[in-house]
């Protein structure tokens, strides 16, 4: 693999959509081949899969969760991400597998010891594929709470109230205090260009 993997992390409507747009314009700009994607999704078969997983009317055990995520990531890795590292292009990912180690284990009581079993799970959909960093936007939920309201339609975890994002943002920040060389916190609180410049200083340093 020649390219670079960059994962987005964070809780709902932390705005990661906004800047990996703003980020691959960048780096496009300073000569990189840029692939944008994201999880659950990227190929037909996983954004039928985010249909289901997302889907609010649907009770869905956590296991049968964890199952379909990985389903869609084995999926995404094969005929997107893989591909794309091998031509040393740099994939930018909205969500991967931070975001199943803290909604499907660290919010469901797991603490990051006991993730072994969603490791091993995730090994087995990724063949070993894994991200070379990963940013993670960190934002008090209550504070985001505005930016949320303007959109108005909630998907299936975001209609789970404000504990349940502050529970994520404690899982998040726990798997990257527990990974600090790969998992990097940025505050997602502040204008759009005064964020993208501190994920694109830690782009070029890492
Ligand atoms: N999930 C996913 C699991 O449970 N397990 C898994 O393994 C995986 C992979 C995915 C859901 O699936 C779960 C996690 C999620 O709940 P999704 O629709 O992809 O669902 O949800 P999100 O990833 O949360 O995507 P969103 O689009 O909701 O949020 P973003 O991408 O973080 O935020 P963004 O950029 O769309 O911004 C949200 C709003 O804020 C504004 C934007 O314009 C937009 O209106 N905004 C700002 N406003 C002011 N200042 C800024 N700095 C702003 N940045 C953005």
């Amino acid at each position: 693999m020649t390219g670079k993997f960059i994962t987005f992390e964070g809780i709902d409507g932390v705005g990661k959509t906004t800047q990996i747009k703003l980020v691959a314009q960048r780096l496009t700009e300073l000569g990189q081949e840029v692939v944008i994607t994201r999880e659950p999704g990227g190929t037909a078969i996983a954004e039928r899969v985010r249909n289901i997983v997302l889907d609010p009317t649907l009770q869905l055990s956590v296991r049968t969760e964890a199952l379909l995520f990985m389903a869609s990531r084995s999926e995404h890795v094969e005929q997107i991400i893989k591909p794309a590292l091998i031509a040393g292009k740099t994939v930018l990912c909205d969500r991967f597998c931070d975001s199943t180690f803290v909604y499907q284990g660290l919010t469901q009581g797991l603490k990051v010891e006991d993730l072994t079993d969603l490791k091993a799970l995730n090994l087995q959909a990724t063949g070993g594929i894994f991200p070379d960093l990963t940013i993670v936007l960190d934002a008090d939920p209550q504070q985001l709470l505005q930016r949320r309201d303007k959109r108005g339609v909630f998907d299936r975890f975001e209609n789970k109230g404000l504990a349940f994002q502050e529970n994520l943002r404690q899982g998040f920040l726990a798997l990257a205090a527990a990974e600090p060389k790969r998992i990097k916190v940025v505050n997602a609180l502040g204008s759009v260009e005064e964020i993208n410049r501190k994920i694109m200083s830690l782009l070029m340093n890492n």
